[in-house]
């Protein structure tokens, strides 16, 4: 061993790499091993201390306190980072394992089916009790379902009222349909009178504000027979709303036109939200729309072969969306569209 001096160099070089060393530890292993070269029992100060009888008893005093108190910083760095590194290991190990069972559990909320969902069947299960089946069509459709057999010549103003998605193909152009309607074509191919049959499903058009969705649902209906005049027709949506919405809602029948019916009528519910005294969602006029209808035109009739003088029939196509929120008295129709599940779940 040297002077005490150099002694002294020596121990201040040790403690600083042990200090660093023990900063530089990741793990158990990492801090047993700092101190098993610096301060354990054969590191590199305990060997100082062990060499220090050769010194002088002057010497032997500094060195000796030297190295005892750098030994002693070591050790108790190293109980701090060694408490640190288990407590971490700890902490990292029961976050993945611990099982504590006073936890409340996490339950499945059981789902159920969507308000307009739920709507569109009670409005099926009415139709049925009174006597009509159900019929489908598809969602992309041809533009001679959609439009041209329901007697809107191409480029009549009638179809602007309808604006959707149009695509151009091969087979012919195609829609998104715009109304159920082509499904009393599709129908009329198919089946000869008697026909009572409802067809509901998705529809779609470039509309959009607190009343028209661009994607929203009708329920079509069609009856053909010998001898159905518009009292059938204002006798079937009369006991239709009764059994909807109870007794004692007013109904409105409005003239209107389409080109498919002749004469052709619009019919509105007194406003729910308001009671009929006016508001934003009924526009301050006290009524909603809910449906449009007629007698089938005799022009539909030559697209399907069916005779004119023998038969007649009347149509209709009712928004899904309008009459869940006049039952439920919800006055933004884009709430049933936009999935917030506090909303959804009330229902
Ligand atoms: C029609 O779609 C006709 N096909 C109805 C019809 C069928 C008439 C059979 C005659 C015979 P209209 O465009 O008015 O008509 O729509 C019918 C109903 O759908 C409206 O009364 C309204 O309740 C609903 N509706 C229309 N546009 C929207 C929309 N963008 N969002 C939500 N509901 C709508």
């Amino acid at each position: 061993m040297g002077t005490s001096a150099g002694t002294s160099d020596q121990i201040e070089r040790l403690r600083a790499e042990g200090l660093a060393a023990l900063a530089a530890s990741r793990n158990e292993s990492d801090l047993l091993d700092a101190k098993g070269r610096f301060f354990g029992k054969k590191g590199a100060i305990s060997e100082i201390l062990k060499g220090i009888g050769s010194l002088s008893v002057e010497e032997r005093k500094v060195v000796g306190s030297e190295a005892n108190r750098a030994r002693a910083e070591l050790e108790s760095v190293f109980e701090e980072r060694l408490a640190s590194i288990r407590e971490q290991e700890r902490v990292a190990r029961e976050g993945l394992d611990r099982l504590d069972v006073t936890l409340p559990g996490r339950c499945q909320v059981p789902g159920h089916r969507h308000p307009i969902s739920q709507t569109m069947a009670d409005i099926i299960s009415v139709f049925r009790r009174l006597g009509f089946s159900v019929q489908g069509g598809p969602d992309v459709e041809k533009d001679y379902y959609n439009f041209e057999a329901l007697n809107f010549p191409p480029e009549h103003p009638a179809r602007d009222m309808q604006d959707t998605f149009y695509v151009e193909s091969d087979a012919g152009d195609l829609v998104l349909r715009t109304h159920t309607s082509p499904i009393q074509i599709r129908t009329m191919e198919r089946m000869r009178p008697p026909v009572r049959i409802i067809a509901p499903g998705a529809v779609y058009r470039s509309d959009s504000d607190i009343t028209h969705s661009p994607m929203f649902h009708q329920v079509e209906g069609l009856a053909v027979d010998r001898n159905i005049t518009m009292a059938d027709l204002k006798g079937l949506l009369t006991e239709f709303c009764r059994m909807t919405f109870g007794p004692g809602k007013p109904l409105r029948f409005r003239p209107s036109f389409f080109p498919f019916t002749e004469p052709s009528a619009e019919v509105d519910i007194q406003c729910v939200i308001c009671g009929g005294g006016g508001c934003r969602v009924c526009k301050n006029s006290g009524w909603l729309e809910i449906l449009g209808a007629g007698m089938v035109d005799p022009a539909v009739f030559g697209f399907v072969d069916y005779d004119p003088e023998e038969f007649s029939g009347f149509a209709f196509g009712m928004g899904v969306e309008r009459i869940a929120m006049l039952r439920h008295g919800i006055s933004d129709i884009r709430l049933f569209f936009e999935n917030d599940i506090r909303f959804l779940s009330q229902f």
